[in-house]
């Protein structure tokens, strides 16, 4: 009798006769993960990593915060009752703690217009935003500036989108090239999708003016876009208040926005895979159906969300004391990360005194463009142990007391 299904024959030789995967091109690598791999194999002592976004102590370690521990030791203390599936939109009171943190003193305005859930990182919000999306803007074109973090663009074109680029950095100037961004922006056609960075933009460090805000906003209003926000660095640019300057201008306009929200450096808990998206709507009864698509999108990809972060960061933000102690941690990593950046200007400017290194200064947050060129960085690499991203994007935070002078050097040595 004929078997319906072609069976894998074992041939003489030891191969299987029926091929599945033979189409399956090997993986090129990511620009940050895999450049992280490279340097945790390289064996030279005094290799200075300013590459994936981690934020390191002046030890050169990424800490457990001392408000998290403590709530990681209450939470071992005190364990939930029973270990059921979260709903799947999350923890309930951490939504209502998320969504106070992110919209801060504009919370009144969009509170009972937005719907939250709780994600897999701000890596998971982003993904669950532009599913949902995409269900409901099938037409729909998604602009990211350029640059962007590289993930932006597999995130969205994964979800199906058409990913396209608006002028942000001008790499003449090493300035922000705000006229290239609002002629870009002002092409663009009704329910467009906008990825903006609310503060500390990955890779440049250049952030807009609260006036450049208002203009950027009044454009979004004037041509009906849909602007996405994605913060992961709330608070290593100014202040966990300045930094949600956009979203606060953005919800007193009444408009409709998503945020996507990472808790993965301000809380370090990057492996706990925590965050938030948040879709603020034009009403409260809109807001309630976008919460049930929500979670259909959430079934749909994982069911539901893991409990451990979430709980943690829950109990951090919801008792007074902890997170006092949490703000002062985040205060005091942000001036470190400020403190880094000055030192590196400063060492730059001792080594090379014919150059200016004001764009360095007037970036913020955990990132610098450099201007630095691949293969200048190819040879920061292979010279001098210094990694960083290809596109000349250091992690400031990679920077210590014990390696700042040498890194100075090498990046005077090849500019
Ligand atoms: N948004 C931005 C802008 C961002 O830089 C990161 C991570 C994420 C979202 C993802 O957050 P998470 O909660 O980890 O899912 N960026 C750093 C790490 C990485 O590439 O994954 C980085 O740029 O180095």
């Amino acid at each position: 009798m004929l078997c319906p299904y072609p069976s894998a024959t074992a041939q003489a030789d030891g191969k299987q006769g029926l091929m599945m995967f033979e189409s399956v091109n090997a993986y090129a690598g990511d620009p940050i993960l895999s450049l992280m791999d490279t340097y945790m194999q390289d064996t030279r002592d005094d290799k200075v990593n300013l590459t994936i976004g981690f934020y390191y102590d002046e030890n050169g370690i990424v800490p457990d915060m001392a408000a998290v521990k403590q709530a990681k030791a209450r939470l071992f203390a005190e364990p939930p009752a029973s270990p059921t599936y979260l709903p799947m939109d999350g923890l309930p009171e951490y939504r209502t703690r998320v969504q106070t943190l992110a919209f801060g003193d504009a919370l009144a305005d969009v509170q009972a217009r937005t719907a939250t859930v709780q994600s897999l990182g701000g890596s998971g919000a982003l993904k669950v935003g532009a599913d949902f999306i995409k269900r409901y803007f099938p037409q729909s074109q998604v602009w990211v500036s350029n640059p962007t973090w590289e993930n932006h663009h597999a995130i969205f074109k994964g979800a199906g989108f058409a990913v396209n680029t608006y002028r942000y950095y001008s790499a003449e100037t090493k300035e922000l090239d705000f006229a290239g961004m609002l002629e870009d922006l002002n092409q663009l056609p009704a329910r467009s999708v906008v990825l903006l960075h609310p503060c500390c933009h990955n890779p440049t460090g250049i952030d807009l003016t609260a006036q450049q805000w208002q203009q950027v906003i009044g454009v979004i209003a004037e041509r009906e876009l849909l602007p996405f926000f994605d913060m992961a660095y709330q608070g290593f640019g100014q202040g966990l208040q300045t930094d949600t300057l956009a979203i606060a201008l953005m919800a007193k306009t009444g408009l409709p926005f998503l945020l996507s929200h990472s808790f993965s450096k301000i809380f370090s808990l990057y492996s706990e895979r925590v965050g938030a998206l948040s879709v603020v709507c034009e009403n409260p009864a809109i807001a309630h159906n976008v919460q049930g698509q929500l979670k259909f999108t959430v079934r749909s990809n994982y069911s539901t969300p893991p409990a451990h972060g979430a709980r943690l960061v829950n109990l951090v933000l919801s008792d007074a004391g902890l997170t006092q102690q949490w703000q002062q941690e985040l205060t005091d990593m942000r001036n470190r990360m400020q403190a880094m950046r000055s030192g590196l200007v400063k060492q730059l400017s001792e080594h090379r005194p014919d150059r200016d290194f004001g764009y360095l200064q007037r970036q913020q947050g955990m990132f610098s463009y450099s201007g630095l060129t691949p293969q200048q960085v190819a040879r920061l690499k292979d010279e001098f142990g210094v990694y960083m991203i290809s596109s000349g994007r250091v992690c400031i935070a990679g920077l210590n007391n014990t390696n700042l002078e040498r890194t100075a050097i090498a990046i005077a040595a090849v500019l």
